[in-house]
């Protein structure tokens, strides 16, 4: 997204300068750990989208926090989104050989420390938020709940558990799938952030429902893009129900109402939130 070139190099920057200071530094002689640290940045700086860490920058923007409050929260998002690719791809999940057109984290490094680097990423994600934001220990321990609820068993690894044992889920089923699976961490990037901004309950309620819209609308977006790139895997997919013209009306049909919730926000705040769900409509990749 162009446009928001600016937020996405501040994240950038900061994800980078984490995860190259000291610590992540490897001693030549220790094959394992520079092993690890090696597969940790080889999926995380691979050229993916950014989607949620932007999505979290605009929501900060929407509640009128800076950049630097929600970098930190952002990168803990895209850790916990990063081990989730990395996982899926492995062959005791999805058995993918590509991702982002390279070969996947196991081809290059081996399933062990591929899995390894999931984990660390893992632990890793819940490091920067009690390191970054230990200056405000309620607003830590809160996003500490919050991410670990939307990517726990009531959240993101019970839908991929569901997706695991569902082949052939109909139409409720796979909305309960997608929306834990993929949506619950898309919402969890928004309401971590108005945790951080201590939004009010109005506004959460209405972050929450754009979230869960949006999160419908990106798992829409993602089977069409299956679909046109002949990519589509033995996932739950809402093309196995309906044909494209119409999954393409319910994506349009999500993302108005997921605009229409931003309706207590002003225009000004809300225009990133807009415009993101309006990148999402139109993505290729
Ligand atoms: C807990 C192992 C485990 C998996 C969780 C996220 C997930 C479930 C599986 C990934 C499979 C998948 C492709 C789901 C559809 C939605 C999705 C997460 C797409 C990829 O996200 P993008 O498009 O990726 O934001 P980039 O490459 O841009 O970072």
């Amino acid at each position: 997204m162009i446009k928001y070139k600016k937020e996405l190099d501040g994240f950038e920057s900061f994800l980078k300068n984490y995860f190259s200071e000291q610590k992540f530094q490897y001693n030549k002689n220790r094959n394992g750990q520079n092993e690890l640290y090696s597969a940790i940045k080889y999926s995380l700086f691979s050229g993916g989208k950014r989607f949620r860490p932007l999505l979290s920058l605009l929501t900060g923007q929407a509640l009128g926090l800076s950049a630097y409050q929600v970098y930190p929260f952002a990168a803990s998002v895209e850790c916990i989104h990063t081990y989730s690719l990395i996982h899926d791809d492995l062959p005791c999940m999805d058995n993918d050989d590509f991702r982002r057109g390279q070969p996947t984290n196991h081809k290059v490094f081996g399933e062990d420390i591929a899995l390894l680097a999931g984990d660390a990423l893992i632990s890793e994600a819940f490091v920067i938020l009690s390191q970054h934001y230990q200056h405000q220990p309620y607003v830590a321990l809160n996003l500490i709940q919050c991410l670990g609820h939307g990517i726990g068993p009531f959240g993101m690894v019970a839908g991929q558990a569901l997706d695991l044992r569902s082949r052939q889920a109909d139409e409720d089923l796979m909305k309960t799938i997608h929306s834990l699976k993929t949506g619950a961490l898309i919402e969890t990037s928004i309401l971590g952030v108005a945790k951080i901004a201590k939004a009010s309950e109005e506004q959460t309620h209405h972050l929450k429902k754009y979230g869960q819209y949006l999160g419908q609308a990106f798992q829409l977006a993602d089977d069409i893009h299956d679909a046109a790139s002949a990519s589509q895997k033995d996932e739950a997919s809402m093309l196995s129900v309906y044909n494209l013209e119409t999954v393409k009306k319910m994506l349009k049909t999500v993302t108005e109402k997921a605009i229409d919730s931003l309706s207590v926000f002003s225009k000004n705040s809300a225009m990133g939130l807009v415009d993101i769900a309006q990148f999402n409509l139109n993505r290729k990749k």
